[in-house]
């Protein structure tokens, strides 16, 4: 089969890489490689870099207005929501998570673009009080310069926007970093950009192994911050590279996040909660609710309900639109998962569904994991401790309130949490004991571009979406103005 090129966008142009080398993407449902990236090296990364800082400091971009930002990204939004279809079915091809709820992102998507487009002229300085009669002071909020946003494969498009329409809503410009493994929508989608009118330079993408080309973009002196989301080890190096020149940095790593069931709970929504943190997006993502803490009363009932329930859970074609349990995105990944299942049978966990791969022929050649669920878990075994990112579920029972908040603490991790109760003062009492960065109670994995998301502990560093997103990329500048004529004496501070 021929692949499908896809090329980098640098300075308004489509580029291969310098070396002319590709690297090829593979559908994880089919195990085939279907499409090829540019793998790109240090030379690539100089030219897309420099590209964004020319940008920056000359051109039209840093003269436009802020109302003027704004419009282009509206404009932008329009042409997602136009090319959704498109975009979403290269999102499955290449990371092979379920159609509706990869279009159901994309369609999504034009939503951050509006809001922050919207926001790009609502950023207000402002005149400081003073306590030097001569002195009128003001405070005006400046962009950074470039931005390096690193997106992994799980939801390349989202996790993108997340950083992307905040940061350019701010004035920076931009180089784009997707996942090997995934660049094929952001490569299209970075195409859009010319089409609504954002000049050259503002929006450029570099693809190809992190390995080979993240230390010179995390280490170049042109870059001033470093929005990333991935693992916690590749954001641990992300940290200390970006550290020896001290850029800003936003970190979005991953979770091992408790979704608590409370007798008082209604159970089939609960049951519900539950399945919808571990197996939707069969498991690969950052707020996957991994640990199903149950109140001991109801622990067997609300057990044998998750395992009925997910045993109905149908695997195949993500692009069906009846499946509702997609192949894992990488080999590598899987057999991190397959690892992990291993793990928690020989630390004695019980496997009280899956555990393997399919035996169904129609899935062989498919990357697949089937729904795993663990009962009888205690938060001590490392399949409670490390993040698996697959769709394997620990339960673990608690007693009361004070029990099941100190187990779902004692965790390094702090993305999200999950509360079901039908009791308000105990919803708002878990709410505010829970150290995570987003807590939903009778809900789970609802995310808005309203609302701020990032992690405590080792979750992260920083916030996306919601009103405090655009500061992450800006900087304050204080500008003293002198009303007297004449200098005191000039050894003295004022
Ligand atoms: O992620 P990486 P991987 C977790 C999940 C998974 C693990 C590893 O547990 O098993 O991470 O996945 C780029 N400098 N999550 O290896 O390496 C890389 O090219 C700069 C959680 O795929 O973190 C990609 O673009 N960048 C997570 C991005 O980092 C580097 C989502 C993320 O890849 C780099 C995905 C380097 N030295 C995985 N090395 C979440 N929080 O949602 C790699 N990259």
């Amino acid at each position: 089969m021929e692949l499908q090129t896809f090329r980098n966008t640098v300075a308004g142009q489509e580029v291969e890489s310098a070396s002319g080398r590709w690297l090829a993407s593979a559908n994880p449902f089919t195990g085939q490689d279907w499409s090829r990236i540019p793998r790109c090296d240090s030379e690539d990364v100089e030219r897309a870099v420099m590209a964004a800082h020319s940008a920056f400091v000359s051109g039209d971009w840093p003269r436009m207005t802020a109302t003027a930002r704004g419009k282009l990204l509206r404009r932008l939004a329009d042409l997602i929501e136009r090319d959704a279809a498109k975009l979403a079915a290269l999102e499955v091809r290449d990371n092979g998570k379920l159609h509706a709820e990869m279009l159901g992102q994309v369609k999504y998507l034009p939503e951050y673009y509006h809001y922050f487009g919207g926001l790009a002229d609502k950023v207000e300085g402002s005149v400081l009080p003073s306590d030097k009669p001569d002195m009128f002071t003001y405070t005006k909020h400046e962009p950074l310069g470039v931005v390096v946003c690193i997106t992994p494969w799980n939801s390349p498009l989202l996790l993108l926007t997340w950083k992307l329409a905040a940061a350019l809503a701010a004035g920076n410009t931009v180089v784009i970093k997707p996942s090997e493994f995934t660049s094929a929508s952001t490569l299209a989608f970075a195409g859009l950009f010319r089409e609504a009118g954002f000049p050259d330079g503002v929006v450029n993408t570099v693809t190809g192994y992190g390995h080979e080309i993240g230390d010179a973009l995390v280490q170049h002196p042109k870059v001033a911050k470093i929005a990333f989301t991935g693992g916690d080890a590749t954001g641990a190096r992300v940290y200390a590279g970006a550290a020896k020149s001290l850029k800003h940095v936003a970190l979005e790593l991953g979770g091992k996040s408790p979704n608590i069931i409370f007798e008082d709970a209604v159970l089939d929504d609960a049951v519900k909660g539950a399945i919808s943190g571990i197996f939707a997006a069969s498991g690969q993502t950052c707020i996957a609710g991994s640990r199903l803490l149950v109140q001991r009363s109801v622990y067997d009932e609300v057990t044998s309900r998750v395992v009925a329930f997910a045993s109905t859970a149908r695997m195949g074609d993500p692009m069906q639109p009846d499946t509702q349990v997609g192949p894992i995105t990488t080999t590598a990944q899987r057999e991190k998962v397959l690892d992990y299942i291993r793990i928690a049978r020989d630390e004695g966990a019980r496997c009280v569904l899956g555990g393997k791969v399919p035996e169904d022929p129609s899935l062989a050649e498919g990357w697949f994991v089937e729904p795993t669920i663990f009962a009888d878990v205690s938060n001590d075994m490392r399949i409670a401790r490390e993040e698996v990112f697959g769709p394997v579920l620990s339960i673990i029972p608690f007693e009361d309130e004070a029990d099941a908040i100190r187990i779902a603490n004692d965790t390094i991790y702090g993305l999200a949490a999950g509360v079901w109760t039908q009791d308000m003062r105990r919803a708002i009492t878990m709410a505010d004991a829970l150290q995570a960065g987003t807590v939903w109670v009778n809900t789970y994995r609802a995310v808005s571009f309203l609302a701020p998301f990032g992690g405590y502990k080792q979750s992260g560093i920083g916030r996306e979406n919601g009103q405090e997103a655009i500061h992450e990329f800006m900087q304050t500048k204080c500008v003293w103005l002198s009303l007297s004529r004449g200098v005191p004496n000039p050894f003295v501070l004022r």
